[in-house]
């Protein structure tokens, strides 16, 4: 309850950025006392907000914080059910354990959980997703598309493509895809993504998109064993990146696609993939986990599959594996 007036008032601010809106106004808006709308603009400025409140007037916000909060993630957004219900938690072991289970509870679809930090953040196949406090995007979005159990994976492919074009929103950097869920920044990983199923024998109950984001990290912040590997939005474009506007860019972006999706199928957002990928065309490794396969990536098929024709001219299709470029 505490949370939906709260929501009600962002998005008033929302609708009449950077006007005054009045406590009686917001109070018939929202059907509370002018008191409880004081109480909560006394918690949003608690959280960092900074507020002008002018007598007769009413109130306005100047600035929103700069760690991130559901409130800030809210401030501004536009879409009809991603992210319209937001878990935002401190500390968690991992963002995709407390999405499974508001999954499993029901929880609705769009629903976002949204970490500062993870202890244990995760990749594919139990390997360590380095997630530090306050620099970077740790989260977990729930879908409920109704689609063959096959074809969950074109979402990761579709959830790269939103956190690209995110990216290119609040950045000057233009990253590139590798198949199937690494973006890379000058050859170097910016983002992980890790898509996983909550299913029945024949039927998609939930699909959770986990999103791991390096933002402002230092390479002093990495452990030794990344700094090779991985960099950070704020290490490529040398500017700090406000964390709560690639969240709100990245809910815009994937609401879009996963409509587009779901309405015209997997083809637009495959030509989107593809002009962001970086393997195309090029000698690659694939690893599998039933061996090395060497030769040219073709391309990806309709499945979201990706093609490699080996130096003997077969062209084998890859399901899950490494991607090695030459
Ligand atoms: C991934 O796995 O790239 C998927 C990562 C998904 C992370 C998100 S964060 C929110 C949600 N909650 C979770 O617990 N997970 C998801 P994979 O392709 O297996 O890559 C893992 C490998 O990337 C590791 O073995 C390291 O080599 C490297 N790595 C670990 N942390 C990194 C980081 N912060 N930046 C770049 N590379 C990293």
């Amino acid at each position: 309850m505490q949370s939906q007036l709260r929501k009600q008032l962002i998005d008033a601010f929302t609708n009449n950025k950077d006007e005054f809106l009045s406590g009686q106004y917001l109070a018939d808006l929202i059907g509370c006392s002018r008191t409880a709308v004081w109480k909560h603009m006394e918690e949003l400025r608690k959280e960092g907000f900074e507020l002008e409140a002018i007598r007769k007037k009413g109130y306005r916000i100047v600035k929103t914080p700069e760690n991130i909060t559901a409130d800030e993630i809210r401030f501004g957004l536009k879409t009809k059910f991603l992210g319209q219900s937001i878990h935002y938690e401190e500390s968690v072991e991992s963002t995709q354990k407390i999405a499974h289970r508001l999954a499993y509870d029901q929880a609705a679809e769009g629903t976002v959980v949204v970490a500062e930090e993870q202890v244990a953040g995760r990749g594919r196949m139990d390997r360590v997703w380095h997630s530090p406090k306050y620099t970077g995007v740790w989260m977990s979005i729930i879908l409920r598309p109704n689609i063959p159990i096959p074809k969950a994976p074109q979402l990761t492919l579709l959830a790269a493509v939103a956190v690209v074009q995110a990216i290119e929103e609040v950045t000057t950097v233009t990253p590139q895809i590798k198949w199937p869920n690494d973006i890379l920044i000058n050859g170097k990983k910016v983002t992980g993504i890790l898509t996983e199923l909550q299913a029945e024998a024949d039927r998609i109950n939930s699909v959770i998109i986990g999103i791991g984001i390096n933002v402002n990290q230092q390479m002093e912040d990495y452990p030794e064993e990344l700094r090779t590997i991985a960099t950070s939005l704020s290490i490529e474009s040398g500017k700090r990146i406000n964390r709560a506007d690639l969240i709100r860019s990245a809910f815009n972006r994937l609401e879009h696609l996963y409509e587009l999706y779901l309405e015209k199928g997997f083809l637009p957002i495959k030509l989107l993939w593809e002009s962001y990928a970086i393997s195309i065309g090029k000698m690659i490794t694939a690893r599998t986990l039933s061996g090395s396969i060497r030769g040219r990536a073709l391309g990806i098929t309709e499945d979201g599959v990706l093609k490699i024709e080996d130096t003997e001219g077969i062209v084998h299709q890859v399901y899950s594996a490494d991607i090695e470029l030459e």
